[in-house]
C-alpha cells in the first residue's frame, strides 16, 4: 500500500508540479489521525452484521429483537497500517423513548466522524421513518454543521441477497466461492440504490458537496460547468448538488479527459448495495468509506482495495441455509449444497 501511495503521489506530482508540497503536507497530517466512521439506520437493518463482515469483528447480532444497545467500536488499522475506528451504533425504531436517546447519539457522531453510513435493508421500501430521523439529526446539529455532515454521509443498502429477481450465481473454485448477481438482480439493486439515496437525501441533495482527488490533467477540469470547482490547493475537484446518471453520461461525453474524477464523484452520489451474508460488494463499502471521508484519507485505502467482488469460503456457503430440492416422484434429493464436497 505504501508503494501504491507513492505511485499515486508521483502521478499527482507529474500533474500538478509545484502543488505537491501542499498535498504531501495534507497526507502527512491525515496519516496521524485515525479515520473515524459510524453506521446509522433502523434496528435490524444489519449494521452490526456488516461491520462483522467487513472488519472480522464478532459483535452480537440478533435474529429477532433489537440487539446493539450501546455504541461499540472496532478499533483497527487499514491495510496501510493507519488507525481506523468504526462505531457500531444502536438502531432506531426500538421504542419512542430509546429513539430520543439514540438520535442524540447520532447527532454526536454526525459531527465527530469523518464518514457516516446510513443503512437501509434491501427488502423494504419504507423511507419516511429514516427521513424523519435525518431531519431530527439535522435540527440537533444545527445549520452550520448540516452541510459538512451531509457531505460525509453515504447510503448503504444491506441484505442485497434478499433481492433475487433471478438467481444469484455461485461460482465454486476449489475451496472458494464467488457470488455474483444475475443481470436482472443487478438492475433491481441499481434501482434500489437510486430509490433509497434520493429518498433519504431528498431536497438536501442541493446542499451536498462531494469531492475527489485530482489525478487527471487539471486543464481538463477547467472546462467543467460551474457546479464543479477545484479546491484552493488544486488537489481536489469539488461538486455541489445532485448528480444523476443522465448528467454524468452527458458530462463524460463532453469532457472525456475528466472521466476519472467525474466517475468518482458520480459513485459518491449513489448508494452501494451489499450483503454481509454473501460477502457481496464489501470492498465497495470500504471504497465509500474512503471516498466520503474528508481530507486525504481516501488515499489511505488506495490501491489496497481490489475491484468490488465477493469471496466466501466454501465451508461458509454450506451454512447459508440455501434451499434443498426434493423430488417427490423419485423420493430423492435432487440438489443439496451441503452434500457437495
Ligand atoms: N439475509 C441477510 N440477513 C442479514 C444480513 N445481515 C444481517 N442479517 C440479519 O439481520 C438480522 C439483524 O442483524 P443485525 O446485524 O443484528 O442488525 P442491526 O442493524 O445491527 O440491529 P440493531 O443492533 O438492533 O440495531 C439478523 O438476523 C441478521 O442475521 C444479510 O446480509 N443478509
Ligand atoms: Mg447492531
Amino acid at each position: 500500500m505504501k508503494d501504491g501511495l507513492l505511485d499515486l503521489l508521483r502521478k499527482i506530482e507529474q500533474k500538478i508540479g509545484s502543488d505537491l508540497l501542499s498535498v504531501k503536507k495534507l497526507i502527512a497530517k491525515e496519516r496521524k489521525r485515525p479515520l473515524t466512521a459510524a453506521i446509522f439506520g433502523q434496528t435490524g437493518s444489519g449494521k452490526t452484521s456488516l461491520i462483522n463482515a467487513i472488519f472480522g469483528t464478532n459483535f452480537d447480532v440478533d435474529d429477532v429483537k433489537p440487539c446493539t444497545k450501546e455504541p461499540q467500536a472496532h478499533r483497527g488499522h487499514d491495510s496501510a497500517g493507519n488507525p481506523v475506528i468504526f462505531w457500531d451504533l444502536p438502531g432506531i425504531g426500538e421504542s419512542v423513548g430509546a429513539d430520543q436517546a439514540y438520535l442524540d447519539l447520532y447527532a454526536h457522531y454526525a459531527t465527530t466522524c469523518d464518514v457516516v453510513l446510513w443503512a437501509f435493508q434491501a427488502d423494504t421500501r419504507t423511507i419516511t421513518y429514516d427521513c424523519t430521523a435525518l431531519e431530527t439529526i439535522i435540527s440537533r446539529i444545527g445549520a452550520e454543521e448540516k452541510e459538512k455532515f451531509l457531505s460525509r454521509l453515504s447510503v448503504v443498502i444491506t441484505k442485497a441477497d434478499a433481492v433475487s429477481n433471478s438467481p444469484w450465481i455461485f461460482a465454486k473454485n476449489g475451496e472458494n466461492v464467488t457470488i455474483a448477481t444475475s443481470k436482472e438482480t443487478a438492475i433491481a439493486l441499481g434501482r434500489k440504490a437510486v430509490y433509497f439515496y434520493d429518498g433519504l437525501f431528498g431536497a438536501h441533495q442541493a446542499d451536498i458537496v462531494r469531492r475527489t482527488f485530482i489525478t487527471s490533467n487539471p486543464d481538463a477540469l477547467m472546462k467543467l460547468p460551474n457546479d464543479f470547482w477545484m479546491s484552493n490547493s488544486k488537489a481536489f475537484l469539488c461538486h455541489k448538488g445532485g448528480f444523476d446518471e443522465t448528467r454524468y453520461a452527458e458530462l463524460i461525453v463532453a469532457n472525456p479527459s475528466a472521466r476519472d474524477e467525474l466517475s468518482r464523484i458520480y459513485e459518491q452520489s449513489k448508494a452501494v448495495c451489499c450483503s454481509a451474508k454473501y460477502a457481496f460488494n464489501l470492498n465497495a463499502v470500504k471504497v465509500k468509506l474512503a471516498q466520503n471521508s474528508e481530507g486525504a484519507s481516501m488515499l489511505r485505502f488506495g490501491r489496497s482495495i481490489q475491484k468490488a467482488g465477493s469471496n466466501l469460503a466454501w465451508a461458509k456457503v454450506k451454512g447459508l441455509g440455501l434451499p434443498v430440492f426434493f423430488d417427490r416422484g423419485t423420493n430423492q434429493v435432487i440438489f443439496d449444497v451441503e452434500a457437495i464436497d
